[in-house]
């Protein structure tokens, strides 16, 4: 059967199970658009191209598959480097379609033209061009298989307009990918695995470090049985949480430079870290030459290019999680760790009260109050997709994740603007789930003009802006290092409820706690988006904090915590 380019395309992304594209059409990406039109496909029309990008991630972390974003050439594929780059650094399967000028004009600087495949080439697992339309089936099979095999990633291709208006046989058979054989390396040596063995036997610190590998690699049955059998704490990196449940007696929390005082106390006194599906990033590691000193190192960790890049390990497990874990089982004897177990809840006993529900109504609303109001309404079941800030880390601290895939964040690349498109991501990904977009208000004036795709596609989703009136965690560095200049953070914003009424959404202004839960439960309640502006203390900040490059023991505490203070309170 013949068939023009472009409807090869459409027919390639069905049999592959695409439902959503999200995407933004433009003149060299035209016939594409127009075989969609006849497609079964739906396409979303965001408001930017990042913004596509953005949803394609988000539908590829809430559901665990692969994310579709399509643009034309040029300006629109520029635009979608910030959220190509955002999934690569945090291996997400991100697969983008653009439109590229006729393969007759390539290289002349014609209208549109821009190579993106250079551009992308850093930010990208893999990119290519297709100037032939009978490429293009195989070629997007085989960006499917590279996007979602082994660690994750976005890619990229891009094809020439006549390669989509040319028509050529279309044989599903015939395309079937011909990727290169894998090169055939044992993962580990029977030395390295007894020996990681013998470290996790005979440890008396033992520690996990439980990272977005055993999410991605859907290894959280096999790495509870792990935990439960050795007696591991467990320590979780941001993109980590949810892997392992929140009310588990053995999770300690998030580590890093915002993490739990006694989850980088245990790590720092730990006499061995267990790696698993994380890179040793410099949040959560601080000054390498102070990190973990007494602790031997296991990684278990899929992509040979993360062993001993940032830390020195004394065994490298190089493999899928699940399955180096579902190894290791039989081997594991299961220990008394009671005392160290016992050690790291008296480290606790020292640290900043967390829980602040019991704490009487100050007249102060923090954001930590929102945020945990939040997770008790939804019993922390509800996806939450965050922003980049102070608000990013008081949810990773006050909302606890017991589920996987529920809380969607921008890690590697700490992209601003990610929250609002990425939820309406992951919305499309679980129509049936309750989504919310927490975010700041810096980061939401980024991509606001994603509200109008909220209105044309009628979605529901939540959204939650933390609005403090400063691009606050830039405020929070100015606070702690730059003797409080607030140079270029104090940030003037439009009235957020009625910027939502003026696209067709209902929006609120809460100020006050006591309005908190009575509006989240609103919220809820409606069958429609609904955006809430929460007026946050202005100069919080988040604590403890590892300044950048220092030890890992070596935290900034709150000096007079309010939350704190307030219970003392009459
Ligand atoms: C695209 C982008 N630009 C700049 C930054 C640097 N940055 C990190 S956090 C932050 C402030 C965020 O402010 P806001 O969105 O209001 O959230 P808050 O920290 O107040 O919760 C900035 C500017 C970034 N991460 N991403």
């Amino acid at each position: 059967m013949k068939l023009p380019g472009a409807e090869i395309l459409c027919e390639s992304l069905t049999r592959l199970g695409v439902r959503e594209i999200f995407g933004y059409p433009g003149g060299a990406i035209l016939p594409v658009y127009d075989a969609l039109g006849k497609s079964k496909l739906h396409h979303v029309l965001v408001r930017h191209e990042q913004g596509a990008t953005h949803m394609a991630d988000g539908y590829a972390r809430a559901s665990g598959g692969i994310g579709v974003a399509m643009a034309t050439s040029g300006p629109g594929a520029t635009n979608m480097v910030t959220g190509i780059a955002t999934a690569m650094l945090d291996s997400s399967p991100v697969v983008c379609i653009t439109g590229q000028v006729s393969s007759k004009v390539l290289g002349s600087d014609a209208f549109q033209e821009i190579d993106i495949t250079g551009i992308t080439m850093p930010i990208t697992k893999h990119n290519v061009v297709v100037t032939h339309a009978e490429d293009i089936a195989r070629t997007v099979r085989e960006a499917f298989l590279i996007a979602n095999g082994g660690r994750p990633g976005p890619v990229l291709v891009d094809i020439t307009k006549d390669a989509q208006q040319a028509s050529a046989e279309f044989n599903w058979e015939a395309s079937a990918p011909k990727l290169p054989p894998k090169r055939q390396r044992p993962n580990h040596d029977q030395a390295e695995f007894d020996r990681a063995v013998e470290l996790l036997n005979t440890a008396k610190r033992p520690l996990i470090l439980a990272g977005h590998g055993i999410m991605v690699s859907g290894a959280m049955r096999a790495f509870e049985q792990f935990v439960h059998t050795g007696n591991y704490p467990v320590a979780m990196t941001l993109l980590g949480i949810g892997c392992f449940p929140a009310n588990d007696p053995l999770n300690l929390g998030m580590m890093g430079m915002h993490g739990e005082a006694w989850v980088n106390n245990a790590i720092q006194e730990a006499d061995l870290l267990i790696a698993v599906g994380m890179r040793f990033d410099d949040r959560v590691t601080g000054d390498l030459r102070t990190y973990a000193k007494g602790a031997r190192k296991i990684h278990i960790e899929i992509d040979r290019a993360e062993i001993n890049k940032n830390v020195k390990v004394d065994a490298a497990l190089v493999g899928d999680a699940r399955e180096v874990l579902e190894k290791l089982m039989p081997h594991i004897q299961t220990r008394d760790h009671s005392i160290w177990i016992r050690h790291i809840a008296e480290l606790k006993g020292d640290s900043a009260v967390r829980d602040i529900q019991t704490l009487p109504d100050s007249g102060h609303l923090y954001a930590a109050h929102v945020i945990n109001d939040l997770w008790k309404e939804t019993r922390g079941e509800a996806i939450v997709v965050t922003d980049v800030g102070q608000h990013q880390m008081w949810e990773a601290q006050y909302y606890h994740h017991n589920l996987p895939r529920t809380l969607i964040t921008s890690g590697g690349l700490g992209t601003m603007g990610f929250a609002l498109p990425a939820a309406i991501g992951a919305k499309f990904a679980k129509p049936d789930s309750e989504v919310w977009a927490v975010v700041g208000d810096g980061g939401f004036q980024m991509t606001m003009s994603e509200l109008a795709t909220i209105v044309q596609e009628k979605i529901n989703i939540k959204i939650a802006i933390i609005n403090n009136g400063y691009l606050g965690m830039v405020r929070q560095w100015q606070e702690f290092f730059y003797d409080k200049r607030y140079v270029a953070t104090p940030l003037v914003a439009p009235d957020f409820a009625a910027l939502a009424n003026a696209f067709g959404i209902r929006g609120e202004r809460i100020t006050a706690r006591a309005e908190v839960i009575p509006t989240i439960r609103a919220a809820r309640e409606s069958a429609e988006t609904v955006l809430i502006d929460f007026r946050v203390e202005q100069e919080d900040s988040v604590y403890p904090m590892v300044a950048a490059g220092a030890s890992l023991h070596d935290m900034i505490r709150r000096p007079n915590n309010p939350l704190v203070e307030t219970a003392s309170e009459p």
